[in-house]
């Protein structure tokens, strides 16, 4: 027989450990949002330095584009060097010639997550973040503005809650969502979102890489954000550069912590 847990009581346990985490992250020390490849990266090697770490994510699953793999075909390419954060995570891979591999959309999801998990991330799901928090003198971000996904979906006008950061990533994708909102509602940070550009596997790769950093005081960009904020091509299913974009800003937002 399964012991008998009665409604009311699974449902006080759930809202009291809720709300617990919830208190907490009211000011954590790093946002991330978005928990597809280079946001669940980030979140593993920063979270190791015992940094409080938290994932927000509009959706109700991980991995953000990983498990679409190309076309929905079930698989991710990888290139050298991105196989070491491979081995990081213990993800099997086959490789196929010499610096190429491939792997399973399920197995890099499942991976990524349980390897940022164990690390010491907080990783909260249905939460879209529609705004962030900012101060003058000198002007920089300071946090984040999030409401429940299905508030906005259901067109309600309710107001969001303030989570303040000492570091926030945007790792929303091909949207740069977070850049963008700087873009729109803080024009004295004169940031300009290029946008994303066509196809260029190799370019695309490199160019993320080298971008990924601080975009402005406070507010850092990794992954396919860092294309569309400065305009670097799209590379489809090798995601090399969404596990290195992932490692190098978690490597310059602990040094910052660490200043
Ligand atoms: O899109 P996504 O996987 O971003 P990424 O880490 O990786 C890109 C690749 O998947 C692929 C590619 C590489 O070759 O081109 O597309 O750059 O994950 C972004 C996550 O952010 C969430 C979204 O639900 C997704 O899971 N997200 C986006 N905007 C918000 C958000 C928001 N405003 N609030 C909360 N979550």
């Amino acid at each position: 027989m399964i012991q008998k847990v009665p409604e009311e009581e699974i449902t006080r346990i759930i809202i009291r450990e809720a709300l617990e985490d919830w208190i907490a992250i009211a000011d954590s020390d790093v946002i991330i949002v978005g928990a597809g490849p280079s946001g669940l990266t980030a979140a593993y090697y920063i979270a190791q330095t015992g940094a409080r770490t938290v994932i927000l994510d509009r959706r109700i699953s991980p991995g953000g584009g990983i498990g679409g793999g190309g076309n929905l075909f079930h698989k991710i390419v990888v290139a050298a060097p991105a196989d070491e954060i491979l081995r990081d995570i213990k993800v099997n891979y086959k490789e196929i010639k010499k610096g190429v591999f491939v792997l399973d959309t399920a197995e890099l999801i499942s991976k990524l997550l349980s390897s940022a998990v164990d690390a010491g991330a907080k990783i909260l799901f249905g939460v879209n973040v529609e705004d962030v928090i900012y101060r003058t003198d000198p002007l920089r971000i300071e946090g984040v503005v999030a409401i429940w996904s299905a508030i906005p979906l259901a067109q309600l006008h309710i107001d969001p809650l303030g989570l303040r950061a000492r570091a926030v990533i945007d790792a929303t994708g091909h949207e740069a969502e977070v850049v963008r909102i700087v873009s729109r509602k803080i024009p004295e940070a004169k940031i300009e979102v290029k946008g994303e550009k066509s196809m260029y596997a190799s370019m695309a790769e490199n160019f993320t890489v080298e971008y990924t950093g601080e975009v402005f005081p406070g507010l850092y960009v990794t992954g396919m954000a860092v294309n569309a904020t400065y305009g670097g091509p799209r590379m489809g299913p090798i995601f090399s550069s969404m596990l290195l974009s992932g490692r190098k800003v978690a490597e310059i937002v602990i040094g910052r912590l660490e200043e």
